[in-house]
């Protein structure tokens, strides 16, 4: 049995409330800034006064800044004796040379030496009310049984090992214990197909996998050993699967699997920390571009724990004693960097959230801040839009009092649900923090803190950048905009610690995808607008990746999905504004000649293959059969003119002289009526 229940009785007693003044409020207090007080490291930059002043230095000179807080916050095997070595127009990201570290030992050990039962986890299990906590000692425990037993069975630094798992203290342990014997991690979303983990463990060249029996998710049971089975029949490489018990039903084991509950018990509690250099590989994580594969981002160890876990403290005000509660799966970025390493960084209590903002009702994200005293809730603006449908008494009905700061993530938020947030859900009591950042980023790159405690919140708006990072905004032709007021391709003109440093396998389209468009620049993919008083708003993707409740999916990927159903010629696939999952998916289909399946069967058809072959949440909204696309003459479908169609914009058109066939415009219109009005 995985889930000793002596865990479940034994919760560190401290107070989480200690630092949090019932009026933190960051708008109306005016503050003789005490820069020690804010950073400690801070003092050393002589002349430095204010949070201003200090982003200002850490941009100017930001070698001084980096070391002063890598020396501050990491706990080093072996100094480093080179603060950066970075040429991004060559796509060369080096941080912290000569200097050696683990990264389990500085989210676990050291803490365990000044306080060992304090809670590290809080898991909210899908059960309402059964949560589960597990001290810092405990989490130790529990990676170091995981680590030896990777090491028993020959995981060795270098390796990288596939996690397929829920949210849950098992899957970080499993991380941490990669970390702990050097190993990488490669953590997939659980929700994705058995092909799409076929591919991210084949790309990654895992040829062990971490998975459960079941998950349990919103009240319903989903089959992951199940599903790790399908996806290694095309992993010739993998060569053992171990599979923890979540749920008590019995799977299949085959002579490949190892039962990991049991095998755990038989460890030993101590387990060798690898001594790692500070640019080996941390964990790869996949996401989407704008082609049709899968991009593994790599991230490395030192530079990356330290970003996550600096932004952890400072954009939510963290402090000794909160209670962090991130919501994300940590088969996210997200996860990864504010459920898991940047809290337990910082020493931090973290809430593992496995289950749904609607299970067992609206009232569940909620009921969990009041049960668990959460202090900080980050979560994404589709869940905030999904609950204000249901009205603000299941937000009152519960207890917020503990809350100090509230985050969004994942896609802009919308001035209604930021209202919401901030006056419902916060009582007008908590800063609203809209933080912009990306799988490729590590971390939070924009947001609205640290500032100045008198400084304005606007909403709806990231603002401003973190220390370290530095914005520009570009024109089509590559020029940087100097100006305010001004809309462009937001690249970032320096590297900071926590950015990743290629893609698995393939340089190249890291250089091509990040460092080439603007040279000298790292690219985001994303447009954004820098306001009058220098405030950054993120405007939207650039390229073809759109972001359905949040989750990154290229239109491509779900087009090469349909195209391979045998009735299709092809297919063109474009996002359009959805009221609740900010984007949905809108797919337009040419059938081949002969076809004759009714469009319906057809329809359904296709959203079976994009869950299959991908996951639930890519499938189409709407599927329109089309007899042709709209193409330039050279070929290439026009997506502008799909997109205006879908918005409803006619007007917005704009020139279609450059179509092949301005006919094939008229039918996508009046097809998409009937569709729309259905
Ligand atoms: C953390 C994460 C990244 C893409 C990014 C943006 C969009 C994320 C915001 C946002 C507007 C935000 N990583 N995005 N945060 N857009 N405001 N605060 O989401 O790799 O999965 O996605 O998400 O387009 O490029 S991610």
């Amino acid at each position: 049995m995985w889930l000793p229940c002596r865990c479940t009785l034994r919760a560190a007693s401290f107070t989480p409330g200690f630092f949090s003044s019932p009026c933190l409020n960051v708008l109306r207090r005016k503050s003789s800034w005490n820069s020690a007080a804010f950073m400690p490291e801070a003092a050393a930059f002589q002349g430095v006064s204010g949070r201003d002043e200090l982003r200002d230095f850490s941009v100017s000179d930001s070698d001084r800044f980096w070391a002063a807080v890598a020396r501050q916050r990491l706990n080093w095997i072996r100094p480093f004796h080179r603060v950066q070595d970075c040429d991004l127009s060559r796509g060369r990201i080096e941080w912290f040379e000569g200097g050696k570290l683990n990264v389990s030992v500085n989210c676990l050990d050291r803490h365990v030496h000044t306080c060992p039962e304090r809670v590290a986890l809080i898991w909210e299990r899908d059960e309402r009310g059964s949560e589960v906590r597990y001290t810092y000692r405990e989490l130790l425990e529990m990676t170091c049984r995981v680590g030896n037993l990777l090491r028993r069975h020959g995981v060795k630094k270098g390796d990288c090992v596939t996690i397929y798992m829920p949210t849950c203290p098992l899957a970080v342990a499993s991380m941490l214990a990669c970390a702990r014997i050097g190993a990488a991690h490669n953590v997939v979303f659980a929700g994705f197909s058995a092909e799409a983990l076929a591919e991210r463990i084949r790309d990654a060249e895992s040829s062990t996998v971490i998975t459960v029996n079941q998950g349990v998710r919103g009240g319903k049971v989903t089959e992951l050993k199940k599903t790790v089975d399908a996806a290694v029949q095309s992993c010739p490489n993998v060569r053992q699967v171990f599979v923890a018990m979540r749920t008590d039903n019995p799977v299949a084991m085959t002579a490949r699997d190892i039962a990991m509950d049991e095998e755990m018990l038989k460890e030993d509690v101590v387990c060798e920390p690898e001594a790692m250099g500070s640019e080996d590989v941390l964990f790869l994580l996949y996401t989407s571009g704008s082609t049709g594969k899968p991009k593994g981002l790599v991230h490395t160890q030192a530079g990356y724990l330290l970003y996550a876990a600096l932004t952890h403290r400072y954009v939510f005000s963290y402090h000794d004693g909160d209670v962090f509660g991130c919501v994300a799966d940590i088969g996210w970025i997200t996860g990864h960097s504010y459920a898991v390493y940047g809290p337990l960084a910082n020493g931090g209590t973290t809430v593992l959230f496995e289950s749904t903002p609607i299970y067992p009702d609206p009232g569940r994200y909620w009921d969990m801040v009041e049960r668990l005293k959460i202090n900080q809730f980050y979560g994404a603006p589709t869940a905030i839009r999904l609950l204000i449908k249901y009205g603000d008494q299941w937000v009152k009905k519960y207890d917020r009092s503990t809350l100090k700061t509230l985050g969004s993530v994942g896609e802009p938020i919308n001035t209604e649900a930021w209202e919401w947030y901030y006056r419902v859900v916060g009582e007008g009591r908590c800063p609203v923090v809209d933080t912009w950042w990306q799988t490729e980023t590590g971390g939070i790159c924009i947001a609205p803190k640290p500032s100045e405690p008198d400084a304005e919140i606007v909403p709806g708006m990231a603002m401003r950048p973190f220390f370290g990072i530095k914005p520009v905004l570009m024109d089509t032709e590559g020029n940087v905009l100097t100006s305010n007021n001004i809309s462009g391709a937001l690249c970032m003109a320096q590297p900071w610690p926590g950015m990743a440093r290629t893609i698995h396998n393939n340089h190249q389209r890291f250089i091509e995808t990040y460092c080439q468009p603007y040279p000298g620049y790292f690219f985001t993919g994303d447009g954004a607008h820098r306001s009058q008083e220098g405030y950054y708003q993120i405007t939207g993707r650039l390229d073809d990746v759109i972001n359905v409740s949040g989750h990154r999916i290229g239109t491509a990927e779900i087009e090469d999905v349909v195209n391979q159903c045998p009735a299709v010629a092809e297919s063109a696939v474009i996002g359009y504004s959805h009221s609740i999952k900010g984007q949905g998916v809108y797919a337009f289909v040419v059938l081949k000649k002969d076809v004759n399946i009714q469009e319906a069967d057809l329809s359904k058809q296709l959203s079976n293959l994009v869950s299959g072959k991908i996951a639930k949440y890519a499938c189409p909204d709407f599927i329109q059969f089309v007899t042709r696309l709209p193409k330039t003459r050279s070929g290439k479908i026009m997506r502008r003119v799909l997109r205006k169609v879908v918005e409803c914009d006619l007007d917005g058109l704009g020139d279609l002289s450059t179509l092949d066939d301005p006919a094939a415009v008229q039918e996508i219109i009046q097809g998409h009526k009937k569709l729309s009005s259905k």
